[in-house]
């Protein structure tokens, strides 16, 4: 860890609200001596040097210099061991002017803080044992969570789903090491091999199993569908964005080829994150603007999850449009939608789910549709522990390895001394997830893609 570059005992600051003007803000520090620096700076009637923790004092933070009034304020003191970070730390609830914000930072460096790294309060908390690995990217995802779903699974991870279930095949692993171990040291024993529990390692295979089975969902309520609108032009693909955004978010008009550009956006079907895409209708063109706004929904289809392929119901499946279709149909996840079915005469070709933007008929069959494929049938319970870090999902792949190898070794009879090592780098893998065997490469790598401010 001494090579990793985040300094875990000088004072640091960090805005934890976004950048922009609003009626409150918090600035947080931490670092031991952050309750005495931040003092320097703040003015009310109790010392805030004597605060006990988890207490709030009402002043005003100050110009160290002069003694003038910078903003009216609230803070809070948080005393090590206890807090986030474990660390002495203060919040500052001022209010969300940028030139109030700025002030407060510029005076909190002047007596000492330095500028937070992306992450940095979290890797201390990490650093000072006050949390394991899996609840610190927990927190990252926690805040970048894009539906209610997502949020409830961070959550779970955060209150330690994952960490207690890998000490829970931790401990398996551990009783299988030790009878190992004994029998190493005492070989003459007797009993022999059968003191080794080979079937916990059974067990333990399945309980990993069993969490890696959870990595493709949590890996969508994670990041995402990406679900793309195709078709010729003027089929009612911006129509149909605008229906599942609830807004007239892309242009809509008769004129074919209005959209040339394609357009994204976020919704939540069901809790799972959708980024949805509208693009330019498909034809021959000759604007080169048009021309790159095809070539670029034919990039976006490439790499679209579910396509949802509109059909004018009105005209049905042109000539020049087959080819693509019958390309696209190929896809296990390809919807072929028939559009305006409110228009009467409009019947829906057999294999087409029919839909109408002006009165809504075959949307919530389109958006049960969507689920299914999205799930295939692999619903999450609630308070399930699932994992969607690649990280976590590789640790444990390995860890599966080395314990069928182990168990492997130990049915050919091989030398204990020999399977014991399968068995212990199944071990170190599962304290690379939590975090007791680590390297700098790694934390930084985690740690550098939070917020600054976590
Ligand atoms: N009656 C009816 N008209 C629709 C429906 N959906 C779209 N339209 C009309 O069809 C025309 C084209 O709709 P758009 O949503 O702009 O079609 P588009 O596929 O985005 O077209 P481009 O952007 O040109 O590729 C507009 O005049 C819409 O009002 C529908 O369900 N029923
Ligand atoms: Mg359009």
């Amino acid at each position: 860890m001494k090579n990793f570059n985040y300094d875990t005992d000088d004072l640091i600051v960090a805005l934890a609200t976004p950048w922009a003007e609003s009626a409150l803000a918090i600035i947080r520090t931490t670092g031991s001596g952050s309750i005495e620096a931040t003092s320097k700076v703040f003015s009310g009637r109790s010392d805030l040097k004597r605060a006990e923790h988890n207490k709030m004092s009402y002043g005003f933070i100050v110009d160290p210099a002069e003694g003038n009034k910078i903003d009216e304020v609230i803070v809070a003191v948080f005393r090590s061991p206890q807090g986030y970070t474990g660390q002495d730390s203060t919040e500052i609830y001022c209010h969300g002017s940028l030139p109030g914000i700025k002030k407060i930072l510029d005076a909190l460096k002047s007596v000492g803080f330095r500028d937070a790294s992306p992450g940095e309060f979290t890797f201390r908390a990490f650093a000072n044992g006050k949390m394991d690995l899996t609840r610190a990217e927990a927190v990252q995802e926690i805040v970048s969570a894009k539906s209610n779903e997502a949020q409830s699974l961070a959550l779970n991870r955060l209150s330690g789903g994952i960490e207690s279930k890998i000490n829970e095949v931790k401990k398996l692993i551990l009783d299988t090491v030790s009878a190992i171990e004994l029998q190493l040291d005492y070989p003459e024993d007797e009993g022999g091999l059968s003191h080794v529990p080979v079937d916990d390692i059974l067990i333990a295979q399945e309980m990993i199993q069993k969490l890696l089975d959870t990595y493709n969902a949590g890996k969508v309520y994670k990041d995402g569908v990406k679900v793309v609108l195709a078709g010729k032009t003027n089929a009612g693909k911006s129509s149909l964005f605008n229906l599942f955004l609830r807004e007239d978010r892309s242009i809509v008009s008769e004129v074919h080829g209005t959209t040339r550009d394609y357009l994204e956006s976020w919704i939540s079907l069901g809790g799972i994150p959708i980024r949805i895409y509208d693009t330019a209708g498909i034809r021959d063109a000759s604007d080169i603007v048009e021309i790159e706004g095809i070539k670029r929904t034919r990039n976006i289809i490439d790499n679209g999850d579910i396509i949802l392929y509109l059909v004018d119901g009105v005209l049905g499946l042109q000539p020049d449009e087959e080819d693509e279709f019958r390309k696209l149909g190929q896809k296990s996840n390809f919807i072929p939608l028939c559009s305006k079915i409110d228009i009467e005469g409009v019947e829906v070709p057999s294999g087409f789910l029919g839909i109408s933007t002006v009165d809504h008929t075959g949307f919530s069959q389109l958006e049960n549709k969507l689920k299914e494929m999205v799930f295939k049938g692999s619903y999450i319970k609630s308070g399930e522990a699932v994992i969607d870090s690649e990280r976590q999902k590789e640790l444990l792949e390995r860890c599966l390895t080395e314990l069928k190898l182990f168990r492997e070794g130990m049915e050919n009879g091989i030398a204990l001394d020999l399977v014991a090592q399968d068995i212990k780098e199944a071990l170190d893998c599962l304290g690379e997830i939590t975090g007791e065997i680590t390297t700098a490469d790694i934390l930084e790598n985690m740690f550098s893609q939070f917020c600054v401010g976590k």
